[in-house]
């Protein structure tokens, strides 16, 4: 990879994603691309900055011809709880910007990271150890569209030999840019409202198991599969990645063990329950361990330690 594009950089992953590739290969050599939220100062500053909408070809077109764009990750999505609100839109970003993208790295012989999600699976898929090829009949319209880009990304592997490659993403806890709108954000809110506040008001009911990953794994995920030996791959769209899973209580108890008067009740959230219920409890992810050598670091523990802090932070110089 000499040329990278990311679509998406402003968003929660894109954020942080953007920078780390820049550390890795020259700042010049990645691209931010962003659609309407100002990027930060920092990614801003710190290299090439391109107007780019997934849903709009020419102008991806334009960009890839331009940096000579040899890589693509592409995180144009409507996250979970959003996009049962938009739907049509949630398609048009996630399906027809998919699609924009995969056509684009054919004819420019680009590499394309998919960023699927646990949405990539439904009610009828066996929730605990849910293994990496199984049935995915998600109940979402994202979760429909993180099926359609899956088939279609390893359609555009085997049909036209695009070096497509991605992960199934559980929730992302990270203190830099907020989600927006997905059904894990809860495990990111409760450490703001427990620094801020001392409380937490959670919308998914005690007993609700996801698969969840501290940022900087999820960044590894991503460089480490798309760095990957091709000969290695047996899957490539896309593989079950996990680094932990919990409840609302579990979560709660391990930022109690650092700030004792933290204190939560439950305001269940219907549409976010349901959604959650469809969810895997917790993924087998040893596909990706064998096929590529995926090994998180962070725990729950280590996690909520560098939360706190970081947020602390931050909330001491009035960021937050
Ligand atoms: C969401 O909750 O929508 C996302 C996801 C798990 O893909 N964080």
């Amino acid at each position: 990879m000499k040329n990278i594009l990311v679509i998406g950089s402003v968003g929660q992953i894109g954020s942080e994603l953007t920078m780390e590739l820049r550390n890795r290969y020259g700042n010049d050599h990645v691209v931010a691309g962003y659609r309407k939220t100002k990027p930060s100062q920092e990614l801003a500053e710190s290299g090439p900055l391109e107007i780019v909408d997934a849903t709009d070809v020419d102008r991806i077109v334009e960009v890839v011809k331009k940096y000579k764009i040899d890589a693509i990750y592409n995180l144009a999505a409507l996250l979970s709880g959003v996009a049962e609100k938009r739907p049509q839109a949630a398609w048009n970003v996630g399906v027809n910007g998919v699609y924009n993208v995969l056509e684009i790295a054919r004819e420019f012989n680009c590499a394309v990271f998919f960023p699927s999600s646990i949405g990539a699976f439904g009610s009828s898929t066996p929730l605990d150890n849910t293994p990496q090829d199984t049935i995915q009949r998600p109940g979402t319209m994202y979760g429909v569209t993180k099926v359609a880009g899956e088939l279609l990304s390893d359609y555009y592997y085997k049909r036209f030999g695009v070096d497509t490659r991605g992960v199934r993403y559980p929730g992302i806890i990270s203190n830099l840019t907020l989600p927006g709108g997905g059904t894990t954000d809860y495990a990111v809110e409760i450490y703001y409202d427990a620094i801020k506040n001392g409380k937490f008001t959670c919308p998914l009911p005690k007993g609700t198991f996801l698969d969840m990953m501290y940022m900087p794994d999820a960044l590894d995920a991503a460089i480490d599969l798309m760095e990957a030996d091709p000969d290695k791959l047996k899957h490539r769209n896309c593989f079950n990645v996990t680094a932990m899973s919990f409840d609302p209580e579990i979560i709660f108890n391990s930022v109690k063990k650092y700030l004792p008067d933290f204190t939560m009740d439950y305001d269940v959230d219907a549409v976010k329950q349901g959604i959650a219920e469809s969810w895997p409890n917790k993924m087998d992810d040893s596909a990706a361990r064998e096929e590529w050598g995926w090994n998180p670091k962070w725990d729950l523990d280590a996690m909520t330690r560098d939360m706190l802090k970081v947020i602390k932070e931050k909330h001491a110089k009035g960021l937050i």
